[in-house]
């Protein structure tokens, strides 16, 4: 027989909501905030956190991963392609080599090692909360984000009334995947000029992502897929290693960037 401690209904909530109350307010002023917890978002915050960046994830769904939990085409595969496998080496995740330079992992697999990696270096994760908006200082320089909680956000305007909350940073990443949703905010008040991302062309978008992958307007990096939506980069199609890449390298500009602030 297991005897539990007897913690009833109340202390369980109080922990609960004392626990995310703490956290809130501590975040609702961040050095980075990421939009976006697939696999750039994830790497960009373990690379922050891993240099004692305070850093929070903003994602809309009540999971993390994005496209690399279940990889492409439904088949619970992820491929990468040479040299993104090291970063596989590192986080300890198993894979095939399927041809010359192409590797083959399972996408829980991957994708559940890259969560623990990021919170284990120290990533707060916000689920459930969409970016509505943009914060914007003197010279409209991005100065964190709007956001609402997801139900709130999706449904119908007619049926709710809530007000969205500010949380600021230092700086913002946009990891939204195709949708880069914190740079057409930019666009929505005319501030940028959003091409789209281009046709597939695997061989050369994976090495222009990362190229691009930086400051897109004062305050805002972008990252992973939203890089070629930003700048009209063509897609690669259901491959990840620029993902993973493009993260690690705008955990690397973001802290050269607070350094000079
Ligand atoms: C809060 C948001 C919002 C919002 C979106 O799509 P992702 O996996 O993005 P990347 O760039 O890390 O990886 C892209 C990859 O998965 C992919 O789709 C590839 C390689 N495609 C190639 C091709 O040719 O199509 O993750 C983005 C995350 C998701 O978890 C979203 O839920 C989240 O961002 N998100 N979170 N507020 N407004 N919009």
């Amino acid at each position: 027989m297991v005897a539990f401690e007897p913690a009833g209904e109340k202390e369980i909530t109080r922990a609960i909501v004392g626990e995310f109350m703490k956290d809130f307010q501590k975040y609702a002023e961040s050095d980075v905030i990421v939009v976006g917890g697939g696999p750039s978002g994830l790497m960009a915050a373990k690379g922050l956190a891993e240099r004692g960046v305070n850093t929070l994830v903003v994602e809309r769904n009540n999971y993390l991963g994005g496209g690399f939990w279940i990889g492409g085409f439904l088949l619970n595969k992820v491929t990468i392609r040479a040299p993104a496998q090291k970063i596989l080496d590192e986080l300890r995740v198993p894979y095939i080599e399927s041809s010359k330079g192409l590797y083959v992992a399972d996408g829980p697999h991957a994708c559940s090692r890259l969560i623990a990696a990021a919170c284990d270096a120290g990533a707060k994760i916000l689920n459930m909360a969409l970016i509505d908006d943009i914060v914007l200082r003197e010279k409209n320089r991005v100065g964190g984000v709007v956001i609402n909680w997801t139900p709130v956000s999706t449904l119908p305007r007619e049926l709710t009334c809530v007000d969205p909350v500010g949380l600021e940073s230092k700086l913002v990443i946009d990891a939204t995947g195709h949708d880069a949703a914190v740079v057409r905010l930019l666009e929505r008040r005319g501030l940028i000029r959003v091409p789209g991302y281009g046709a597939m062309w695997v061989e050369r978008s994976e090495d222009l992502v990362v190229e691009h992958t930086g400051e897109v307007y004062p305050g805002l990096i972008v990252a992973g897929m939203a890089v070629t939506t930003a700048y009209g980069l063509p897609r690669m199609g259901p491959t990840f290693g620029s993902m993973l890449i493009s993260g690690r390298r705008a955990a690397e500009v973001a802290y050269q960037k607070l350094q000079e602030l």
